[in-house]
């Protein structure tokens, strides 16, 4: 098999296995297990010099971070499917959300968390309201980020927001909510959460 995802159910790897099952191309995992420093072994950091996960290998290519990952796989293997036609216009506010959760939302989260005394003029993420503002904005009046067509886009961004729900670090409103809903009603997220809960179960996790 081609793809091999270095993955663990308790990281950002699990909603790298919801863009693999979204693209439905086939996969192996790899588990690495992050509780235990297995993503600073020599094999991970080999291929991610971070020593995070995900990693994504596909034959000779190597591709970090979890956004770039699944705007890849749409890209490579359902171009006009999950990602809009490098022509169509609709790619501005395909890139335009998905940039924005490893850049605005993942930021924002951390610094407000962290208590970050950062200039908002000079911070790349503003302010949390205001992330949150945006990210509101951007699902309020459609089912999707790209009105009633699912993209990848919503993967990254609504993956992200429902990553930050879950760890505690949003507090959704019923915008949020009812996107999440919406996104894990999809068949690929069902699947993805199925072999993430059998995984953890393996692990001894739950
Ligand atoms: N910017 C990276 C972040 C990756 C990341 O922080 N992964 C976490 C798990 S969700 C990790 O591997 N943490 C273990 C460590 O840093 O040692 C991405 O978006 O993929």
């Amino acid at each position: 098999m081609a793809l091999t995802l270095y993955y663990h159910p308790y990281s950002r790897a699990a909603g790298s296995l919801w863009a693999l099952e979204e693209a439905g191309v086939p996969y192996d995992l790899k588990v690495v297990d992050i509780m235990k420093g297995g993503q600073k072994q020599p094999e991970v950091v080999a291929k991610n010099p971070m020593g995070k996960l995900p990693t994504l290998v596909d034959g000779d290519l190597v591709v970090t971070e979890a956004a770039a990952i699944a705007l890849y796989l749409a890209d490579r293997y359902a171009a006009g499917r999950l990602s809009p036609a490098l022509d169509d216009p609709q790619r501005g506010t395909y890139l335009r959300w998905s940039f924005f959760a490893p850049s605005v939302i993942e930021p924002a989260v951390m610094a407000k968390h962290s208590g970050w005394q950062v200039k908002e003029v000079a911070a790349g993420w503003g302010t949390y309201e205001a992330m949150i503002a945006a990210a509101e904005g951007a699902i309020a009046k459609a089912p999707f980020l790209l009105g009633e067509q699912f993209s990848m886009a919503d993967v990254v961004f609504g993956g992200t927001l429902r990553f930050m729900i879950g760890f505690k670090q949003i507090e959704p409103g019923p915008v949020f909510t009812a996107y999440v809903e919406r996104l894990d009603a999809r068949p690929a997220a069902q699947r993805a959460e199925a072999k993430n809960a059998a995984m953890r179960k393996s692990l001894g996790l739950q």
